[in-house]
């Protein structure tokens, strides 16, 4: 009695206070015959063994119990087609604790999935091997559309069919039929919209055998769908009026593997409400055509085609006079409408493609001008981004601003320095002339003034007289004296 009081205590101690937390998520929506996995995560989980008992609302119903010594637990769950059907069912999962070899509940958590009669996934349309965000398409450019299914469908579908195979149509109009989920398809008109319909169809079973009389009733509806075909090409969009007889399935493909399928097709829709089928294919519709034999996907999508950004030009004067306004061109084709901005760089940038607008200005012209006033005079980049549905395209223009006085000094400063410098050259000359001369005149001045002190009887032309007359009127004896007299006088000076 004690020992399930205290177990009691640590329960209610437990759920109070160690509370683990438990959520359930489940990969579903999942058609009809495909697994569905459950998973259960513990928050709050300190290493200790965990029960998790799982149970669905299904008839026949599941169930699973897993001891885990981690925070997590997964239970997948296989919905033959055959025994569900479509809806939402809800799986319960039990979370435990052991104490002393008994287990008990710590908490309790559900989660609702859907098991649908068609296939899940989506339609993606894929240009330049990335996926398209939006439903804009560049014009002239292969558009790969693929139908991406969810992995546990894809792994139902390669187990359980044989054949798979996905009718294209545009506008209500058949286009191919491929076996790889895929279409590539180029759309040549820009602005135009389209609307696409695909249809997956898988075999679940060994085909039956075909009766003439199906085959007469497929023969008549294909001569149908060919003259309807050619009336609606006219009109863009699938209208709810339009003429469309019921069936729009390529029943005069030519490639024989694909033919008895196709045929086939058509003969379990040729028993079915002809009118649900072009519903289905032309309009947002739930009507399943085929029947439980079959396991199918219908993807709609609606595409628009443009033209990306290109040729961006960017003209006007890039040297600017310090004080000038910046006053570019920016021109561009493509698609309107366009979100653009600038940006502003100091000195030289290298545009990356990645850069981003954080206010942009929406414009449907394909120009606009680009004024700005530079308070300095450096180098700058004025960068370029221009955004339409497509894409986005970045470009850049260098601009270079030079100071108003660089542009003076050449004819105002450098003129008159030439000057200024022919002037001081002709001065320096004029004054080393003068001076060369003055001092000429003063060294004879001095020689003079030296000589007047001493020799002021006998100057050089009074020497030069004194020697003619020694050497011819006195003879070699007078020489000697008037050599030594004429040493003395130069020590002396
Ligand atoms: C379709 O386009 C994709 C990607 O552009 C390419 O990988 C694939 O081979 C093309 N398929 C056909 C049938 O041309
Ligand atoms: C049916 O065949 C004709 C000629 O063989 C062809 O022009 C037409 O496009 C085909 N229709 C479809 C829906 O494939
Ligand atoms: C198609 O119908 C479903 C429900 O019937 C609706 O939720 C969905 O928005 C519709 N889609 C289009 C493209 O009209
Ligand atoms: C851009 O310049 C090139 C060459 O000058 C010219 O051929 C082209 O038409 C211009 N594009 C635009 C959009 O002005
Ligand atoms: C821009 O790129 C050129 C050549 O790739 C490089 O020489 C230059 O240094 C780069 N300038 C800047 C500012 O990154
Ligand atoms: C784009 O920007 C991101 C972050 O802003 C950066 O990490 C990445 O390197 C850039 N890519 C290119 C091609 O410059
Ligand atoms: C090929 C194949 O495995 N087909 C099976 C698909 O599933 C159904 C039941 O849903 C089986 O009856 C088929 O044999």
């Amino acid at each position: 009695m004690a020992r399930v009081f205290l177990l009691l205590l640590l329960f209610l101690l437990e759920t109070a206070v160690f509370a683990l937390k438990l959520t359930v998520h489940n990969n579903g929506p999942a058609v009809r015959g495909s697994n569905v996995t459950f998973t259960a995560t513990v928050s709050g989980y300190s290493g200790e063994n965990l029960k998790f008992v799982y149970w669905d609302d299904a008839q026949p119903q599941h169930s699973a119990e897993f001891i885990r010594s981690s925070n997590t637990s997964q239970w997948t769950v296989e919905y033959p087609r055959d025994l569900y059907d479509a809806r939402d069912y809800t799986v319960k999962v039990n979370l435990m604790k052991s104490f002393s070899g008994f287990w008990y509940l710590v908490n309790t958590s559900s989660t609702v999935f859907k098991l649908t009669d068609s296939l899940n996934g989506n339609l993606i349309l894929n240009q330049n091997n990335l996926d398209r965000p939006n439903n804009y398409v560049a014009v002239n450019k292969t558009v790969h559309h693929y139908v991406k299914l969810p992995d546990n469908e894809m792994q139902f579908l390669k187990e359980n069919a044989s054949t798979i195979i996905t009718y294209w149509f545009i506008d209500c109009m058949y286009i191919d039929q491929t076996t790889d989920f895929s279409l590539n398809y180029t759309y040549q008109e820009v602005m135009s919209d389209h609307f696409i319909d695909v249809l997956v169809v898988a075999n679940n079973e060994p085909l039956p055998p075909i009766t003439t009389t199906t085959t007469t009733t497929t023969t008549t509806t294909t001569t149908t769908t060919t003259t309807t075909t050619t009336t609606t090409t006219t009109t863009p969009k699938p209208t709810t009026t339009s003429t469309v007889p019921p069936t729009v399935l390529p029943i005069n493909v030519t490639d024989n593997t694909t033919h008895t399928i196709t045929k086939r097709m058509a003969s379990v829709i040729a028993g079915q409400n002809r009118n649900a089928l072009k519903d289905f294919i032309c309009h947002n519709s739930s009507i399943v055509p085929i029947g439980d034999r079959y396991t199918y996907g219908h993807y709609q999508q609606a595409v628009s085609v443009r033209e990306p950004i290109s040729t961006l030009n960017i003209t006007g004067m890039n040297w600017l006079q310090h004080g000038e306004l910046l006053n570019l061109q920016v021109k561009y084709t493509g698609s309107p409408p366009f979100d653009y901005c600038a940006m502003y760089k100091l000195g030289q940038y290298n545009v990356t493609g990645n850069e981003t607008c954080t206010m942009k200005t929406r414009t449907v012209s394909n120009t606009f001008p680009l004024v700005h006033y530079f308070s300095d005079s450096d180098q700058h980049t004025v960068v370029v981004v221009i955004e339409n549905e497509i894409g986005k395209t970045v470009s850049r223009a260098t601009i270079n601003i030079y100071k108003a006085s660089v542009h003076a000094q050449l004819s105002v400063i450098v003129v008159p320095v030439v000057f200024c410098l022919v002037a001081v050259i002709l001065v320096v000359f004029g004054v080393a002339y003068y001076q060369h001369r003055s001092r000429y005149t003063i060294e004879v001045a001095d020689f003079d003034f030296g000589q007047q002190v001493h020799l002021d009887y006998k100057t050089f032309t009074e020497r030069l007289r004194d020697s003619f007359r020694n050497a011819f009127v006195f003879g070699h004896r007078d020489d000697t004296d008037s050599l030594t007299s004429d040493t003395r006088y130069d020590s002396m000076s």
